[in-house]
């Protein structure tokens, strides 16, 4: 299988985190994202994959997946174990929506094309973006953080084992870690943040920062 990824992209983190648990190799092929003429804009990505987004995946049957979390669960459907979903039903629910808060809820907000399109708009500048994606940060992380202290989560997002939860939820700790946010104020998500930290699928898969 191909993957097509960045390096500082959290999306593809997630997918590398996934790959990494279940002991799965690809071939990976790198896409810039940042800059004047980012390669996932151009034809021949669009090509490949016409959202224009990292990561995707090329099965070996030659099919594209696209997104994350779908991708994420395309390889859980592949090869079941170890499972990337909590075996009881409320812990799923949870990893569930602990993923699906991050991707949707946070991410979706902060990617190049939104800091983009918002510099386009007369009298926004680098101060302002970097508010907007502080906001929607802190807005979505206090989100996760109060579900995870309302079911008594832990070790891990959905219990023992790290799940999609967990996988969503490092790469976006890593991010508000290096923009100077302050952990603490999302105990419950912290302490799961601080033992993803050992895990080596976790360590070893982590964003790149930004140059
Ligand atoms: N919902 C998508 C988001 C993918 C995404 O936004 N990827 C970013 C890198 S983390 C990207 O390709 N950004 C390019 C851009 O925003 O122009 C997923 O989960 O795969």
């Amino acid at each position: 299988m191909k993957l097509y990824v960045n390096d500082i992209s959290s999306a593809t983190s997630r997918v590398r985190i996934a790959l990494a648990i279940k002991g799965i190799s690809v071939e990976t092929l790198p896409v810039t994202i940042l800059g004047e003429n980012p390669e996932n804009r151009g034809a021949d990505y669009l090509r490949v994959n016409p959202q224009g987004l990292v990561p995707a995946l090329v099965t070996d049957k030659g099919t594209l997946v696209t997104q994350s979390i779908a991708i994420i669960e395309y390889l859980d459907e592949l090869q079941p174990n170890p499972p990337l979903l909590p075996a009881g039903l409320e812990q799923r629910a949870l990893s569930r929506a602990v993923a699906l808060t991050i991707a949707a809820e946070i991410h979706a907000l902060v990617p190049p094309r939104i800091a983009r399109r918002l510099s386009s708009i007369p009298g926004m500048d680098a101060a302002g973006i970097a508010d907007w994606n502080r906001h929607w940060t802190v807005e979505g992380l206090t989100a996760v953080d109060s579900l995870l202290a309302s079911h008594g989560a832990g070790p891990f997002v959905g219990g023992e084992q790290p799940s999609i939860g967990d996988i969503l939820l490092f790469p976006q700790m890593v991010n508000a870690e290096r923009a100077g946010m302050n952990l603490a104020q999302w105990p419950a998500a912290a302490a799961i943040y601080e033992r993803l930290k050992a895990v080596p699928a976790f360590a070893d898969n982590a964003p790149a920062p930004r140059k």
